[in-house]
């Protein structure tokens, strides 16, 4: 057993070291700057909650893109300098987020670090990120990572071990010192778990008994294709060409891991082209998911709210009841609908599953989603793209027992008749000047504080405004305020639109726009979103003057 030497290593701060929504994302080139990563990581170890890192375990693992290795090379002999007592690591630096939330909650562990910029491209020109999740497996809480950042701004030295260097290759545990490294295949614990909650036997009977019912699940080059070949093609027996782009690559093949309609076109295409009735998506690092069949996109709002309303046939949650739903605030209200329906508390966090776990925690939580592809439960602490589509699978079986023939289609179309249907749509301004794009958001707060005596009561186009505010949430657990979380703005017909800015770009401001337009026409069910929502669109652009403070005339993607 050899030992080692820690040295203390004299470093200046970096500007800017502030965790976002989900973690710090920034360009590769700025995580290689001398000591940046090394900077942050100390960080984290001094912001860790007592007892701080000595004698932890930690659990180290992300989505395989660039730059990933020698962060985790770093994470090392910092862990070991700090006088962690044990890494546990994915096999190749592999481990999706739910993944890694999942074994740090196993393995009662005291944390880990994620190392993913989740669905922006990856690449040496491209991003990284590292994120920090806490004991409980979920995000570390906003008073974690502010911590963090302000331990950033006054670094001025970090601990590092002379640890030789490791396989990451190789599965087992290596010993320095009182300092361990276990190397873990990164699938097993996660088959192990997904096959506790749901029916695999349901599902597996079905797609004998269908032998039609074809699914296309596309990796992207992100970290799911080891997960998705595990458990649909072995577990489920699907054939070997339903997973594609299974390979992690650390630039995810030079395309975006984004699981939408915008990047995820060619699988969308070929879903089209091969008339395949169940096709499926996931980000980078896994914790997002896209479902799409032939004819039948599933708006993610709605995923969340149908997954809620088919709770009961679910084995985990007929095992643990459900406890109460919640919705990240932009995300459509199709989910309260189902809360008041099931009689269940319905909450409304700001955007970012961090907001989420407190209430996990707290046994007050069991189904979660976001809009932005996100969908999960209180078995883990992250949002999951494998679950959910193993959630919608367990339900075309189930519905399939009754109702033979029912596909994603007939799904949503029960849905909406029961509840009527939100029409939904985000639109994204990229990169803009963080200047310009806080202007919008002044203009946006001015009219929701001191001039709504005159905004409210305002028509533009068929929509006039019933009220707005600038959303402010206090953590039901433990009391805490997060504030300025996007402007909210109601009309009287029950439309609404929320403006927010993203806090997980790597460069300048994002502004995303979020419009949703309810219907309880069953004639209307079958429109198309796009010309469903588009009056909402213009009075939105009209009321936040995005063109005329941004220069910008139309968005760069729209979801
Ligand atoms: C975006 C999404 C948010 C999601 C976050 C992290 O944040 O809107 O819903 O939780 O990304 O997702 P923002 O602040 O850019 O709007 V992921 O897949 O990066 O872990
Ligand atoms: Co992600």
């Amino acid at each position: 057993m050899s030992t080692f030497t820690v040295k203390t290593v004299p470093t200046t701060p970096y500007e800017g070291q502030k965790p976002g929504t989900s973690g710090l994302r920034k360009r590769v080139k700025v995580f290689q700057q001398e000591n940046y990563t090394a900077n942050f990581i100390q960080a984290i170890f001094d912001a860790m909650p007592s007892p701080g890192p000595k004698g932890a375990t930690l659990v180290v693992g992300g989505d395989g893109r660039y730059y990933s290795e020698d962060a985790i090379k770093i994470i090392i002999r910092l862990a070991a300098g700090n006088e962690v007592a044990k890494l546990i690591v994915g096999q190749n630096g592999i481990l999706s987020t739910p993944a890694t939330s999942n074994i740090i909650r196993k393995r009662q562990t005291n944390g880990g670090i994620i190392l993913t910029a989740s669905h922006n491209p990856g690449g040496p020109n491209h991003d990284f990120g590292i994120k920090f999740n806490s004991s409980n497996g979920g995000s570390a809480p906003e008073a974690v990572t502010n911590r963090v950042y302000e331990i950033s701004r006054n670094i001025n030295q970090y601990y590092e071990a002379n640890i030789p260097e490791v396989s990451l290759a190789s599965l087992g545990k290596q010993t320095f010192g009182n300092f361990t490294i276990e190397i873990i295949n990164p699938v097993n614990d996660y088959v192990e778990l997904v096959k506790e909650l749901f029916d695999f036997d349901l599902i597996k009977n079905f797609f004998v008994k269908n032998p039609n019912y074809k699914v296309l699940v596309d990796s992207l080059h992100g970290v799911t294709g080891p997960y998705a070949i595990r458990i649909f093609v072995n577990e489920l027996g699907l054939p070997r060409s339903s997973v594609q782009n299974d390979v992690p690559l650390p630039d995810f093949g030079g395309s975006h891991p984004d699981p939408n309609l915008v990047y995820a076109k060619s699988l969308v295409d070929r879903i089209e082209e091969l008339d395949i009735p169940f096709g499926a998506a996931f980000d980078g690092d896994g914790d997002r998911h896209m479902i799409y069949g032939k004819g039948a996109f599933v708006v993610p709002s709605d995923s969340v709210a149908i997954i809620a309303e088919y709770a009961s046939i679910i084995p985990y949650f007929q095992s643990t009841g459900l406890k109460g739903v919640a919705r990240s605030m932009p995300t459509s209200r199709a989910l309260d609908l189902v809360a008041q329906d099931k009689n269940v508390d319905l909450f409304v966090v700001p955007t970012g599953w961090k907001f989420f776990g407190n209430l996990m925690d707290a046994g007050r939580l069991s189904i979660c989603g976001e809009e932005s592809f996100g969908t999960g439960a209180d078995c883990i602490r992250e949002k999951d793209g494998i679950w959910a589509i193993l959630a919608w699978l367990n339900i075309i079986a189930k519905v399939n027992e009754t109702k033979p023939g029912s596909g994603i289609k007939d799904i949503l179309r029960m849905h909406y008749e029961k509840y009527g249907r939100y029409f939904y749509l985000r639109t994204d301004y990229e990169e803009v000047e963080s200047e310009k794009a806080n202007r919008v958001i002044d203009h946006l707060r001015d009219l929701v504080g001191p001039s709504k005596g005159t905004f409210f009561g305002k028509t533009f186009g068929e929509f006039t405004v019933k009220d707005g505010d600038d959303f402010e949430y206090r953590d039901p657990v433990d009391g805490s305020i997060s504030s300025h979380q996007g402007i909210r703005i109601y009309f009287t017909d029950g439309s609404r639109i929320v403006i927010r800015l993203s806090g997980t770009g790597s460069q300048g401001a994002t502004i995303r726009v979020y419009v949703e337009k309810y219907s309880k026409n069953p004639s209307e069910y079958d429109l198309e979103t796009l010309p469903a929502v588009q009056g909402l669109i213009d009075a939105s652009l009209e009321i936040s003057k995005i063109n005329e403070y941004t220069g910008r005339t139309k968005p760069d993607v729209v979801t």
